[in-house]
């Protein structure tokens, strides 16, 4: 006779805040045993119930699985739950958000720890965890060998996309997604405030604002495409020169209405030195070319 029961790999997880609690829960219902310990101990207590094996301490926990995976508050909390903790031989995968520097260091740290280790960006929240359609997913970097040997117990509360060896591109790609939508949410809170006081309902506008947002997606290919290629003149369809002009309307219809113009001034101003640098050239530009002078930092 066959024996058909398939044992799932246990591992160990440190920080049962919100989201720590919600992926502990997929890993359980997934048939994973799990091992957890929380700084309140009552948040660990309550999982018990659920088939969770609650450690004494952050030592008994790393030591009950090869496969140990934090979600704590910020890279502060890493040290402070495993610091002196013998991570000898150990697999760290850190759901922590961070940094891209504070995950390269994270990696140095665990490797001079005799452990290996996966840096990770969460693009989701903990009720999109383990929901079947909610779009979640998990960035991964770092060690390939790692994630790949642990690739079915990560993949079972949101999909994993593994963006290469470098520990620090997973809190790359999660930080520039997370600007972008805060870029995103910026102006959706200025168009609202707009309309306020008006005889414009926000429940009208918004169906307008989605599909308005969505039609406007293509700015994201065709910014990545420019950037490429570094042509920011070729087909262009809303020059620099005219958007700049109409930026005006913009200003000026938030001071009519009482808008501060906080949230939208910056890009607008970026746009504007762009084109006065030298007006007959970047003129006709798509506006894809003020991105250039972001960088200003670099070496
Ligand atoms: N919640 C969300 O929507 C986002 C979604 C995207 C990813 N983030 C990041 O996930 C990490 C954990 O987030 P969280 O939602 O679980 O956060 P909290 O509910 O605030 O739980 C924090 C846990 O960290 C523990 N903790 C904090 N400081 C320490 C410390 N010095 N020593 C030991 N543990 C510490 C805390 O313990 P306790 O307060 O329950 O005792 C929680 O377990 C995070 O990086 C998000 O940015 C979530």
């Amino acid at each position: 006779m066959t024996d058909t029961h398939v044992t799932k790999r246990p591992l160990t997880l440190l920080g049962l805040g919100d989201m720590g609690t919600a992926l502990a829960r997929a890993w359980l219902t997934a048939g994973h045993p799990v091992t957890v310990w929380n700084r309140t101990a009552a948040k660990a207590g309550a999982l018990a119930p659920h088939g969770a094996r609650v450690a004494a301490d952050p030592a008994a926990a790393v030591a009950a699985n090869g496969l140990v995976v934090l979600c704590l508050l910020d890279d502060a909390s890493i040290a402070a739950v495993l610091g002196g903790v013998d991570l000898t031989g150990k697999d760290l995968v850190n759901l922590t958000t961070g940094t891209p520097a504070e995950g390269r260091a994270r990696a140095r740290w665990a490797e001079e720890r005799g452990a290996r280790f996966v840096d990770a960006g969460i693009m989701g929240t903990p009720t999109m965890i383990d929901t079947p359609g909610s779009g979640a997913y998990v960035f991964y970097s770092g060690s390939r060998a790692l994630f790949e040997a642990h690739r079915e117990v990560l993949e079972a509360p949101a999909a994993a996309r593994f963006v290469g060896e470098d520990p620090g591109h997973a809190a790359l790609h999660d930080v520039a997604l997370l600007s972008a939508m805060t870029g995103l949410f910026a102006g959706i809170s200025h168009a609202y405030a707009l309309i306020e006081g008006e005889d414009i309902a926000p429940g009208d506008l918004s169906p307008l604002l989605s599909e308005w947002l969505g039609s406007m997606g293509f700015f994201v290919g065709n910014a990545a495409e420019r950037l490429t290629s570094r042509d920011f003149t070729t087909g262009v369809v809303s020059n620099l020169a005219m958007q700049v002009a109409a930026s005006g309307t913009l200003l000026r219809t938030a001071a009519d209405q009482g808008v501060s113009t906080e949230l939208i001034s910056p890009y607008l101003d970026l746009m504007r030195e762009r084109l006065e640098a030298d007006p007959t050239r970047h003129g006709a530009e798509d506006t894809v070319g003020a991105i250039t002078l972001l960088r200003r930092g670099a070496a």
